[in-house]
């Protein structure tokens, strides 16, 4: 008895639910690209995901696709044209590409929010009338250089032994905001400007970086201690793994990312302390779910989104992870 009544109201609920679903969709009928630059990298799984979800709740479709070159974005986008969906989020994979996605977008007239990475124009500059929604480049760099000051002195190290290994990717607008503000905090506490050393990575991820820093670990081989930073934690890890094949211990290297996804989670769980000290976590679920819901209320309201938002951070070590994880809904 006790069985079937269960099973009744679970049919009963289920049957309200199926309904409820079905009259919001029909109402609104819309649907979203989230196109990526890096479909396999946690932030970006999240940050999809987080699109998805709130796809979910507010009743529009979000289509998950990855773009890591132009020619893939553009049939991504011919892709979602074909399905009928109204616009896209996209993290290009070449902010130079700006123009001519927007080329194709408009000829479909698609609506487009730029997230993470901003496009820019033939110039260079910021495409400005593209809604953009990304991490305060500077400060949160900044933020790295400070942390990575602050344990250097608790660790007792002297700076003149110090190498610092600045892994770049000048193409990327973001990125160089991270590095430089990274360099201006180290540099104001007093770290000497002759010992950083530039890695120039290819592709903004941990093997783009390894290749990058592993050359310059061999020709600097002169310092007691190191410290790297990057643009994300993913190449900062790179750079981490770098120094252990070179064969630094983990105790002689500081390294700080950026961005709080599974990469630095899976590192902060290890038992063994890595060179990888921290990373400055910021939400990819707000990323995501922002950006998604600023889109769909573009297309269904016609309520233009903010022209650039700019997000914060927030220091995540192994003492805190879990806890800044939980806070930033990740
Ligand atoms: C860039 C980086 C990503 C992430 C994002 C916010 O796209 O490549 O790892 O940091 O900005």
């Amino acid at each position: 008895m006790g069985m079937v009544t269960t099973f009744t109201r679970l049919a009963l609920g289920s049957a309200i639910m199926l309904a409820s679903l079905g009259s919001v969709q029909a109402q609104d009928d819309v649907k979203i690209g989230f196109i990526v630059k890096k479909p396999e990298q946690a932030w970006f799984i999240n940050e999809q995901q987080a699109a998805t979800d709130a796809g979910e709740e507010l009743g529009f479709q979000v289509v998950r696709l990855g773009g890591e070159d132009g020619q893939e974005v553009l049939s991504a986008i011919d892709n979602l044209y074909a399905q009928g969906a109204q616009g896209f989020v996209i993290c290009p994979p070449d902010v130079r590409l700006g123009p001519a996605i927007m080329n194709r977008a408009e000829q479909y007239g698609m609506k487009v929010v730029t997230v993470d990475d901003q496009f820019v124009t033939s110039s260079g500059e910021p495409m400005e009338g593209v809604p953009h929604l990304g991490m305060s480049g500077t400060k949160i760099g900044q933020q790295v250089g400070e942390a990575i000051a602050a344990e250097m002195e608790a660790r007792g190290w002297d700076p003149q032994d110090v190498g610092a290994l600045r892994i770049t990717n000048n193409e990327l607008p973001t990125a160089v905001e991270r590095t430089d503000g990274a360099t201006q905090a180290l540099l104001a506490s007093g770290f000497p400007e002759e010992n950083i050393f530039d890695a120039p990575q290819q592709s903004t991820d941990t093997s783009g970086a390894f290749s990058a820093a592993s050359p310059v670990l061999s020709q600097r081989g002169g310092y007691e201690h190191w410290v790297i930073y990057a643009l994300n934690e993913e190449s900062v890890l790179g750079g981490v793994r770098a120094t252990e094949q070179y064969g630094l211990a983990a105790e002689d290297v500081i390294g700080v990312g950026i961005n709080g996804s599974g990469a630095a989670f899976a590192e902060f769980s290890r038992n063994n302390p890595t060179g990888f000290h921290g990373t400055v976590a910021v939400s990819s679920t707000m990323h995501g779910r922002q950006t998604a819901e600023d889109l769909y209320r573009w297309i269904s309201e016609g309520e233009e989104p903010q022209a650039n938002t700019e997000t914060t951070g927030t220091l995540m070590t192994r003492d805190n992870w879990e806890e800044v994880r939980a806070d930033l809904g990740l």
